[in-house]
């Protein structure tokens, strides 16, 4: 620990502070913990550098959906004003310089320890410290454990009948090998969310055929994406200040204003044209929250935003059994998704479309895919963009046990709890970025301020002298119960996708998000904090 540390070390701690995960997370809290409150810090990660998300996403046609100005740490002025973009988003190799750029202005990769997974965070009671062992079999203790594990970042990947025997090559889109040529390859790519429509877009051009099987229609709007140039880039510099104020006083923090008009309260022939410009603009998030104020909450609005994509559906593909194929069929209420011509990939000669909803995948065979009607698909490589057992996946992967051994597993086993968005009653000095309940936004500002959250109420405990901290039962209740009332009032626990754990066989459908915007959240943070923490428990 240094000289000028605000911490005085745990008896017996080989650390002060343990953080896993070295993406946007993990390498922000090693820096305020390590460089901020002066604690000796130890960090983990099991891939090979920095990256996180991004080290292992690497599939083709990676990008992030959020504006490149904002997809990035906003508390360093001088590193905003040094960035530099080409294009209106950022693909997945640009975001890794990024953040290896991020972890070498701070010096961040000293305090890793790469290639190394942590299997096991127990709380020993009596010394009051985190023993966190490694898959290289050191156990180290420290009196904090931070972990930065990524919202999605457990793949699944659905065990087909006959797998093994697939002669082919698989790849899962979140676990995605450096060099691979799928050049004149027979591609079947299962799935069609967000990952699975980037990286559709990336391979049609690429692949000899490419055999995309869909089981839920989903709605894709223009992502808009295009160089940027150095003037635009130079007047977001100019307006940073501006820029981040918006960003942290808006809802979903992607750099736009949420509408504040209801659909039903224009005209049909208005309605239109916003939707329309929306559109021409591009951005999904742009589209469901910045057309009208209530897409994500009426069931009328909803339709008329839906309706308006399927007419775009129909107008753009050619063979009508596709276009009726791509439809979507539930409402508009899963994570809102854009790329690039989207739609206009299944006009192409070397794609085809397979409806495994009407017709399911029954198994792999050695040269591909056969569907339950006996239709068979010959495939060299099979991609994998089945998502994520998201948000808990990552911790009920390890065997994290709290006060009196209780296991995560346990005290999830009805839904991942959460409070804040950062911690667990009978989980005391345990930090989750990005946990269960926080908010869903565009991710780095809800990054930063859950790390400088963290950091405040551990440079608090410090003051106090406090050993351990974690909250009360009844403001983790309380959380929760608000977090349930809040995502009632949306339409998106009334669709099927991973935001409510429904894309996992056998998971409890829960609600995992905050969804009353990054603003209030803040705000929910700081009331805590000036409340003088009554809702934790200090020992
Ligand atoms: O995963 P998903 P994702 N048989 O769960 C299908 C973020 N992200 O990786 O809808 C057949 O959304 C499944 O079908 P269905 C972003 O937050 C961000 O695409 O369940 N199909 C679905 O089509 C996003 O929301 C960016 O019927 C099966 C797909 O697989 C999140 O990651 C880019 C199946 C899974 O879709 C997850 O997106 C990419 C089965 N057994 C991702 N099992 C940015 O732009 C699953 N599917 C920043």
């Amino acid at each position: 620990m240094k000289a000028s540390s605000t911490a005085t070390r745990a008896r017996g701690a080989d650390f002060d502070a343990i953080v896993v995960g070295a993406g946007f997370g993990g390498l922000y809290a090693v820096h305020k913990l390590r460089d901020g409150l002066g604690l000796d810090v130890q960090a983990f990660d099991s891939a090979d550098d920095v990256g996180g998300t991004w080290y292992w996403n690497r599939y083709p046609g990676a990008l992030s959906d959020t504006e490149s100005y904002c997809y990035r740490f906003s508390f360093d002025k001088e590193l905003l004003q040094q960035g530099h973009w080409k294009s209106r988003y950022l693909t997945q190799p640009e975001i890794l310089d990024y953040l290896s750029g991020f972890a070498d202005r701070f010096d961040l990769r000293r305090s890793y320890q790469f290639g190394t997974k942590v299997t096991a965070a127990r709380f020993d009671e009596s010394a009051g410290l985190w023993n966190v062992t490694t898959d290289k079999g050191r156990t180290l203790t420290a009196k904090y454990l931070v972990t930065g594990l990524g919202l999605l970042s457990a793949t699944n990947k659905p065990p087909f009948k006959g797998i093994d025997g697939f002669k082919g090559e698989t790849y899962h889109t979140g676990a995605w090998p450096e060099g691979i040529d799928l050049a004149g390859k027979r591609v079947g790519v299962i799935g069609t969310g967000s990952t699975g429509v980037q990286v559709i877009i990336a391979l049609a051009p690429v692949a000899k055929h490419l055999t995309v099987l869909q089981r839920s229609a989903q709605y894709v709007v223009p992502i808009g994406n295009g160089p940027e140039s150095e003037e635009r880039i130079n007047e977001y510099k100019a307006q940073y200040e501006a820029i981040w104020k918006q960003v942290k006083e808006s809802a979903v923090a992607f750099g736009f204003a949420e509408s504040t008009v209801p659909a039903m309260s224009v005209s049909e022939a208005q309605r239109e044209r916003v939707f329309e410009d929306a559109w021409k603009r591009g951005g999904g998030f742009y589209f469901m929250f910045a057309t009208f104020s209530d897409i994500a909450t009426s069931p009328e609005a909803n339709a008329a935003a839906a309706d308006f994509i399927k007419r775009k559906i129909a107008g753009a593909v050619k063979d009508p059994d596709t276009a009726r194929k791509l439809m979507p069929t539930d409402l508009y209420a899963k994570r809102p998704l854009c790329g690039t011509d989207y739609y206009d990939v299944y006009n192409r000669a070397n794609v085809t479309l397979a409806d495994v909803k009407a017709d399911p995948i029954a198994e792999f065979t050695p040269t591909g895919i056969r569907l339950q009607s006996g239709a068979e698909h010959e495939l060299d490589v099979v991609v994998f963009a089945t998502g994520f057992d998201a948000v808990d996946g990552n911790y009920t992967r390890i065997d994290m046990r709290g006060r009196s051994g209780v296991t995560i597993r346990e005290k999830w086993k009805e839904g991942p709890l959460g409070y804040l968005g950062m911690m667990e009653s009978d989980f005391p000095n345990f930090f989750m970025i990005l946990g269960p309940n926080g908010p869903f936004t565009n991710l780095p500002p809800s990054i930063e301020t859950q790390v400088e959250w963290i950091s405040d109420t551990i440079a608090h405990m410090e003051r106090k002298g406090a050993r351990t901290v974690e909250p009360t039962q009844a403001a983790e209740d309380e959380w929760i119960a608000a977090c349930r009332t809040i995502a009632d009032m949306t339409l998106f626990p009334k669709a099927q996708s991973w935001i409510f754990g429904a894309n996992i066989p056998g998971k409890k459908n829960a609600v995992m998000f905050y969804m009353a915007g990054l603003c209030n959240y803040t705000k929910a943070l700081n009331s805590v904090k000036e409340s003088g923490y009554g809702a934790m428990i200090f020992d």
